[in-house]
């Protein structure tokens, strides 16, 4: 349990300060052993002055959430956080939040470690197929604009997969089980909130076809067949590309296009149809 964590195992703050490169991001941190979900912690901040860019790091989560109600494990040695974010950037840009932090994670990740890094729509960071990071953004709209934003990101890093329920592991990795060695939270933290910052930068700035171009590069799932589980039905088809709002574009067997702006991707197949990926 986090009580009992050794001082050697929690992370080390001062450390994380002294590497920081950001202007904002993580300037301001609260760190805890354990609490119900960084989110939950995150959004009870957001009215404070200067919230934006606090940062909210657990050692573990009792109740970590995932998309649409599901849960999000989180045994130590992970890194279980949330940014606060306040872009003046109308609503319907949201969706960007998570695939621009999702091509951060998956570029500050690939930096550090040179392990090849994929992206999943809409909001997973894949290495081997696996899941390496999972990301809950959550936002509140106000006069169509999004007042606030907390990015919840989870990085499975220090920690082995036999950490992990045996239903999930052959879906799941870590960094430790990838690399073989022991992973310094500290640094990835911090080049995390660096790439994090500048991608923030390129949304805040409107710059939203360089993000959708960087997270079309890193999704190597575009071209392949695919089953998405959304509104309670399977769909099937070509995972063609990702529309400017950031919906995922399925070329239906009958030759329709589909534009599904929820739901997750359940099954990916390994063959490719690359001539049929749009460009
Ligand atoms: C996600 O949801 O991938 C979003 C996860 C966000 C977690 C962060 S941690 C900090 C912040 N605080 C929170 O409470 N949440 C955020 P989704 O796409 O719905 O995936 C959830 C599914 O991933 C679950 O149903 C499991 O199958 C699987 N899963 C659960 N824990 C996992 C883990 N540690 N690693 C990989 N897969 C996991």
């Amino acid at each position: 349990m986090s009580k009992s964590l050794p001082k050697a195992e929690r992370l080390n703050i001062r450390k994380v300060k002294e590497l920081l490169q950001t202007a904002v991001l993580g300037r301001r941190g609260l760190y805890f052993r354990e609490v119900t979900s960084t989110n939950d912690i995150a959004k009870d901040l957001v009215n404070e002055s200067k919230s934006e860019g606090t940062i909210v790091f657990s050692e573990t989560q009792m109740e970590g959430r995932g998309r649409l109600g599901r849960e999000w494990l989180s045994p130590e040695g992970g890194l279980w956080f949330s940014v606060i974010l306040r872009p003046k950037v109308q609503a319907s840009h949201a969706a960007k939040l998570s695939l621009f932090a999702s091509v951060a994670v998956a570029k500050a990740i690939h930096r550090l470690y040179g392990l090849k890094t994929d992206v999943k729509w809409p909001n997973d960071v894949l290495i081997d197929g696996k899941k390496i990071c999972g990301i809950l953004t959550e936002t509140e709209i106000k006069d169509q604009k999004i007042d606030f934003a907390v990015l919840g990101i989870g990085v499975n890093a220090d920690f082995e997969v036999q950490a992990l329920p045996a239903n999930i592991r052959p879906l799941t990795t870590t960094l430790k089980h990838q690399l073989r060695r022991e992973v310094q939270r500290e640094v990835l933290l911090s080049e995390l909130l660096k790439d994090i910052e500048s991608y923030y930068h390129m949304f805040e700035k409107q710059k939203f076809n360089e993000i959708l171009e960087d997270w079309r590069r890193l999704a190597s799932f575009l071209g392949s067949d695919i089953r998405v589980q959304t509104d309670g039905e399977i769909v099937h088809g070509l995972a063609v590309n990702i529309d400017n709002e950031g919906a995922l574009v399925v070329r239906l067997e009958d030759g329709t296009m589909r534009n599904i702006t929820s739901g997750s991707i359940v099954a990916i197949s390994d063959e490719q149809h690359p001539e049929h990926v749009d460009e």
